[in-house]
């Protein structure tokens, strides 16, 4: 057995850096890219194999696994089994596992997190190109003179590629932001149409009949490589009409279409980049077409700087549609429907035991998972329990399935805790193989880190199983290479340019070749040795006739709206230092700063009419009490009133209360199957609190306190919960519980509500405590929080413990530049002496010139600053 780490390995982890030669980021990091380090430590890895809870050996663990798959098989048939998969696993992951279940078990249920993610432009690509395509490249988001982002919150969640776009800002170079929320990417706007949820399709179909009724259209371009064009613009003219009406409809100023219109028309070189906002809908699918079908009557696809653009969002969502993950793909692009392919595939892997017809999508799946028809669930990579809609009912699915296993890095998270077995899987770092990227780009993942405790790749995991239920041959590679050759070799069987994914080129590269393997957009093929910028400049689409096919589309709108008093729409989305579920980022101290807490971001017209405070506490709940969502909130203007934002990240292992899908219904969109997660109807209630609290204890301090809301919010050494009661506490009676014994020092001011005390053991520190009526009476903790790297504290470290800041060093304020730790003190008093734009707030202390994703913020600083009188330069 191997030993596992001891320690802190973040500790000792160089920080990270960018490559400069990458063609994607050219260098430039994100802030949780830069963090990943912080994230890497192994005592929150997956260090052990375990079954039922108990450690085992990986024998036992997956003797385990294969008899639970072949005892499914035998007594429910094959169909019992099931695989839910995500755009976390790398390629050669992915194609294991695909491999796996659509070939030698024989279950076509296996489907991924991509679902929820791009299904839905995936489904759109295939109606109008005929294949799963991006035919652009991130070059184009640069040269295109109009630049259209359309709900994509791109600066908080494609912070590097905004960077890029941001760069190449120049005269004449125009940016439209659809989105309903006036969002930091809204900053780089010529444009904010802040549309009514949901009418995306509607602004578009206007669009289509704007550009030919004012001669827009490229004839020769419809001619020549697409179909039905007419039907499309009839389905168009029917659903929308002049832009007067598009504008009621979508609740936007008339100029504000028409000049959106104007713009598109009149711009040769324009690229329309879309991403969850209009992916997450229950008309998603239609609202990609809408979109394509604009640039294909424009002729605007494939050239440089202009094209429709899907930006996927996880690191491998692209690696893991090339496999065949989804539910509804069989391998490399093939479907279950195109001729010969079952039979092609099967000859391929040596087996006859592929499926016949599609398996269930993501909600589908949960819902056999519930029917019990499912007997043995396999999680790989994805945090089902927290990210998929009606999360309250996926957890009931999960506890009454027979086995569930559970293969992640990180071994506490809200579907960990679900899993009959656990399997340690190696992280990133520790990993070895390819993703792909939005713009069809593969880049080499290399493994730096030696595996935590006893943690293995995902693909070899799923080797040995297939090795255990028989399979020998098809399940033997020594290493990712391999694995990445037979990939490759699939994609080019009998392929001779029906797909466009075709990677026959790198079929034979050696271990060496793949080890330097440099990024390459695909295809890569005879014709295209080294990859493919751009397709579709002449056509040539994968339809069999080789034209793109306009879609029809008609709005559809959610079915929902509020109709009682307190109730709101609810959009969920990102924040721009947390990732998803936050089982990595969270470990980051850097991270979990911007917002520390769950939020419910409403415009303070809103707030005030439903008796709300910002910064005090809200509850949202679903239609018929489903789920509930306990959170701060926020007056935003940029909200559209009688809608609210929240935010996915936060789930039970972070929040009592605070998982955003609990509220969202389990609708889906009828082509795609994509969940419409960014719309929902809750009801808005004020959560009154008697006291707001900071609880900071050791990280393996038990709890044995109650409180009515806490968000933990982890430290570099220690654990800090932020907390809240609706009844007055007696603090004095209560306090020993909270910090795990009687406290030294203590400071009471009943009259204002006011509850200090701290406990030390043989000079070191147990555990502060800080009570107030307000939160923001609260004192910032880093410091405090800093005091527990095991230190003996000093005369005038114990003096500051109950005013929680050292007594000797200035405050720097509320962080605003995650990647260099800048508070936004320091940037008022950079202002003060004289700064006045971000550039020189840059030059003098760095913020805002890494990730550039604080910008925003810093502006803010400025323009805040700049208005007040006192501070305006004479
Ligand atoms: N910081 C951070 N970055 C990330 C991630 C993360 O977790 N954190 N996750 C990654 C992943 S997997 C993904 S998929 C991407 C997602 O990236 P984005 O799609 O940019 O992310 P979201 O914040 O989910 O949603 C984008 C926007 O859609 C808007 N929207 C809601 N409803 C509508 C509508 O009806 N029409 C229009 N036009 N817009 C609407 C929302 O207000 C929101 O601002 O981000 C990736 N990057
Ligand atoms: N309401 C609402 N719900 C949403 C969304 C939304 O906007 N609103 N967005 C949706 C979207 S776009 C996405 S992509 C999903 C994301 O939702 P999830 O996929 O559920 O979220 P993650 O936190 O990324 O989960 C990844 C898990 O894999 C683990 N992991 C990381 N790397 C590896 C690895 O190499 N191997 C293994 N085995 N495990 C690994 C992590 O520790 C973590 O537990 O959420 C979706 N759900
Ligand atoms: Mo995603």
């Amino acid at each position: 057995m191997a030993t596992p780490h001891s320690g802190d390995r973040a500790g000792d982890s160089p920080p990270v850096a960018g490559d400069r030669d990458h063609p994607a980021n050219y260098g430039r990091l994100c802030v949780k890219g830069s963090s990943l380090h912080e994230t890497t430590g192994s005592d929150v890895h997956t260090l052990y194999p375990r079954v039922l809870g108990r450690q085992v050996s990986w024998d036992r663990a997956l003797d385990e696994v294969a008899g639970a798959i072949r005892a499914a098989m035998e007594n429910h048939g094959p169909e019992s089994v099931a695989f839910y998969l995500s755009g976390q696993l790398l390629t050669e992951d992915y194609y294991v596992a695909n491999k796996l279940a659509k070939g030698f078990i024989g279950t076509p249920h296996v489907d991924t997190n991509s679902r929820l993610c791009m299904s839905s432009a995936v489904a759109a690509h295939k109606r109008a190109f005929g294949e799963d395509v991006v035919p652009g490249c991130y070059e184009d988001l640069e040269l295109a003179d109009l630049l259209v982002l359309t709900g994509s919150n791109t600066a908080w969640n494609h912070p590097v590629l905004y960077q890029r776009m941001k760069a190449a800002d120049r005269p004449g170079r125009r940016v439209v932001v659809i989105d309903p929320r006036r969002t930091a990417t809204a900053e780089l706007a010529d444009l904010h149409l802040a549309l009514k949820p949901g009418t995306d399709t509607l602004l578009f179909n206007g669009l289509l009949v704007w550009l030919a009724d004012t001669g827009a259209l490229d004839h020769d371009y419809i001619g020549q490589h697409c179909n039905g064009f007419d039907e499309a613009l009839d389905a168009a003219r029917r659903s929308a009409f002049a832009p007067q009406k598009v504008a009621e409809a979508c609740d936007l100023p008339e100029q504000d279409v028409v000049t959106f219109y104007r713009w598109f028309a009149d711009t040769a070189r324009t690229v329309t980049a879309f991403s969850q906002g209009v992916n997450q809908s229950s008309a998603g699918t239609d609202k990609g077409n809408a979109i394509i079908n604009c640039h294909l009557a424009t002729g605007r696809i494939g050239r440089s700087g202009a094209g429709p653009f899907s930006l996927t969002g996880q690191p491998n969502a692209m690696g893991g549609r090339e496999v065949g993950g989804l539910a509804n793909t069989l391998a490399a692009h093939m479907e279950y429907d195109t001729p010969g392919a079952r039979e092609r595939i099967g000859e391929f892997w040596n087996t006859d035991r592929i499926p016949h017809a599609p398996g269930h999508k993501a909600v589908d799946l949960f819902d056999a998972v519930h029917r019990g028809e499912i007997k043995v669930l396999w999680v790989m990579g994805t945090n089902p329990a927290v990210s998929l809609p009606d999360s309250d009912h996926i957890r009931e699915a999960m506890k009454h399935c027979p086995v569930v296993i559970v293969s992640d890095c990180i071994a506490q998270t809200d579907t960990t805790e679900l899993a009959d077995i656990l399997l340690p899987a190696e992280g990133w770092g520790e990993k070895d193989g390819t993703v792909t990227n939005s713009e069809r780009c593969i880049s080499r993942q290399r493994r730096f880190l030696p595996a935590a405790g006893n943690a293995r790749a995902d693909w070899r995991i799923l080797a040995d199983v297939g090795q255990r239920l028989g399979h020998d041959d098809a399940f033997r590679w020594s290493n990712a290479a391999e694995v990445f050759r037979e990939h490759a070799r699939l994609s080019a069987l009998d392929n001779d340019g029906a797909r466009q994914f075709d990677l026959s080129a790198l079929a034979d590269l050696t271990d060496e070749e793949y080890e330097q393997l440099a990024p390459v957009q695909w295809p890569v093929n005879g014709e295209h040795p080294h990859g493919r910028a751009r397709l579709f400049t002449d056509g040539g689409f994968s339809t069999g006739d080789g034209r793109a096919r306009f879609v029809p589309v008609q709005p559809r709108m959610p079915q929902t709206r509020p109709e009682h008093p307190g109730e709101v729409i609810i959009n969920t989305g990102r924040i721009r230092d947390q990732w998803h579920t936050m089982t990595r980022t969270a470990r980051s101290p850097r991270l979990v700063q911007h917002r520390s807490e769950p939020f419910i971001e409403l415009h303070p017209d809103d707030v005030a009419q439903l008796g709300l405070e910002a910064g005090g506490l809200a509850r949202l709940t679903g239609r018929d009490d489903k789920g509930s969502f306990l959170g701060r909130v926020r007056a935003e203007p940029g909200q559209r009133p009688g809608e609210a934002f929240v935010p996915i990240h936060w789930s039970r292992q972070f929040s009592l209360a605070a998982l955003a899908s609990s509220l969202i219904a389990p609708v889906t969109d009828p082509v795609s199957g994509q969940p419409e997660s960014k719309y929902g109807v809750v009801s808005v209630r004020p959560v009154h609190a008697a006291w707001h609290g900071r609880l900071i204890r050791p990280r393996s301090a038990p709890g044995g306190w109650q409180a009515d809301y806490w968000t933990r919010v982890p430290q570099a050494h220690c654990d800090a919960w932020w907390l809240a009661g609706c009844k007055p506490v007696a603090w004095q009676r209560q306090v020993t519980r909270w910090l795990g014994g009687a406290p030294d020092l203590v400071l009471e001011d009943s009259a204002s509500g006011l509850y200090r005390a701290a406990r030390l053991q043989d000079g070191r520190l147990q555990g502060v405590l800080l009570v107030a009526r307000h939160a923001d009476e609260l004192p910032d903790i880093s410091w405090l929080s800093s005091l527990f790297d095991g230190r003996t504290l000093n005369g005038q470290e114990r003096r500051g413990l109950l005013s929680a800041r050292d007594v000797d060093v200035a405050d720097t304020g509320p962080l605003v530049c995650s990647c260099f730790g800048i508070g936004e003190l320091q940037i008022e008093a950079a202002i003060r002496d004289g700064a006045r734009d971000v550039e020189t707030l840059g030059r003098q202390l760095k913020c805002g010139t890494n990730c550039g994703s604080c910008v925003p913020e810093l502006r803010e600083c400025l323009a805040v600053a700049t208005a007040e009188p006192a501070e305006a330069a004479p």
